[in-house]
């Protein structure tokens, strides 16, 4: 599962890309301004982390995202079929927004969050209209030859995906059965992907306070409101020297700026929600690890995602809530309370369930 960053130039893509994902890109990285760069971040989890302190396990390991970073949006790098393949191979998108004033740095008018939203999302639009209208053609020749059910309920859904684009609305907005959904998977829609838009604001002495009232600031809560869409803020140039500390320092620096957490925690963690993706936890004294399924997983899928063999011999999941786990202090006691649960093949596993795999491999 990938997650693009997206965003006109000058912005802060690159840089937030480099602390999410605590990357070292060398200049020369970027030389192909056009290249995409891939990097992974941990998603941060204090439930794995108290589990963890009650295992002293040899290691800990952390649910993480992939995050990709591309050259700036726009309708010239959109008619580039290598830019456009890099954003449809992404599952979900980050929009970065300029919200630091900085008149060293470019950008296409007054600082306007909203606009660059309406902007950005007109050309992503657009580029889906494109590629809808060149099937369609085909499609009415191909139907000319010959009708099949399945050609016909794609035209069908096409066009209902066309009128809704032409009312300058992104496909992240219709409603679809799941069968329509899977029929138009294929095609990898720009404005289908779910969208997390962030604002890049700029340093100030109660920059908690002006991280939280952001959103609301630049009258982002409705399109945030909207189906498949989150908003948030972070403060890349605060951030990018947060990265570079000590966990100490940072903490100390975080209370200066009148702040609990780094705003990248809150924002990992929302791109990981958007992409529809939930963790379970295995624990134990060797490894205490966040498994990464999508909401709603059966058990015995989930223990697929451990391992194949635990799916194919699956028998049931010990199964307990990490809280419940945390307050009886061991598995024996959760049982002896009756806390840990016996789940078969079919149990819907919740996000924040610690499980054990019974199997008979
Ligand atoms: N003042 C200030 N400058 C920033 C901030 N974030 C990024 N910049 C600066 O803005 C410039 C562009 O940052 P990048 O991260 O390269 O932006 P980008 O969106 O990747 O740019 P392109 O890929 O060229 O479109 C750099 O000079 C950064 O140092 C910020 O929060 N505050
Ligand atoms: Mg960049």
């Amino acid at each position: 599962m990938k997650t693009g960053i997206i965003g006109l130039p000058q912005v802060g893509k690159t840089s937030l890309f480099k602390i999410l994902t605590k990357a070292r890109l060398e200049a020369r990285g970027y030389s192909n301004p056009r290249e995409e760069h891939i990097g992974v971040a941990r998603v941060p989890d204090q439930r794995l982390d108290k589990l963890s302190a009650l295992y002293s396990p040899r290691k800990t390991t952390y649910a993480t995202v992939d995050y990709v970073d591309v050259a700036a949006i726009g309708q010239e790098a959109l008619k580039e079929t290598g830019y456009v393949t890099s954003l449809r191979n992404v599952d979900a998108l980050i929009h970065v927004l300029r919200a630091f004033e900085d008149d060293s740095i470019p950008h296409v008018g007054p600082i306007d969050p909203l606009r660059d939203i309406k902007n950005v999302e007109f050309d992503l639009m657009l580029s889906d209209l494109g590629q809808i209208e060149k099937r369609l053609e085909r499609l009415e020749k191909d139907l000319k030859k010959m009708k099949t059910p399945e050609l016909e309920k794609e035209n069908e859904l096409l066009i209902k995906a066309k009128a809704h684009l032409e009312t300058e609305k992104p496909l992240r907005e219709m409603e679809m059965t799941p069968e329509d959904k899977k029929r138009i998977r294929g095609f990898m829609f720009l404005s289908e992907k779910p969208m997390l838009y962030v604002l890049n604001i700029g340093e100030s002495t109660e920059l908690g306070k002006d991280l939280e009232a952001a959103v609301a600031k630049y009258k982002l809560s409705e399109v945030a409101a909207r189906p498949n869409a989150g908003a948030s803020a972070i403060c890349g140039k605060v951030e990018a020297e947060l990265a570079e500390m000590s966990d100490e320092d940072a903490a100390e620096f975080l209370s200066s700026y009148g702040l609990k957490d780094s705003g990248l925690s809150r924002l990992i963690r929302k791109s990981y929600h958007l992409l529809g993706l939930i963790s379970f936890f295995t624990a134990g004294d060797d490894e205490c690890r966040a498994w990464t399924i999508p909401a709603h997983s059966r058990a015995v899928n989930a223990a697929g995602a451990i391992h194949s063999d635990l799916e194919k011999h699956f028998i049931r999941a010990e199964t307990i809530r990490w809280d419940q786990l945390l307050e009886a202090g061991s598995e024996a006691n959760a049982r002896a309370k009756g806390t840990l649960r016996l789940e078969g093949k079919d149990y819907i596993v919740q996000d924040g369930d610690v499980m054990h795999i019974r199997h008979s491999g």
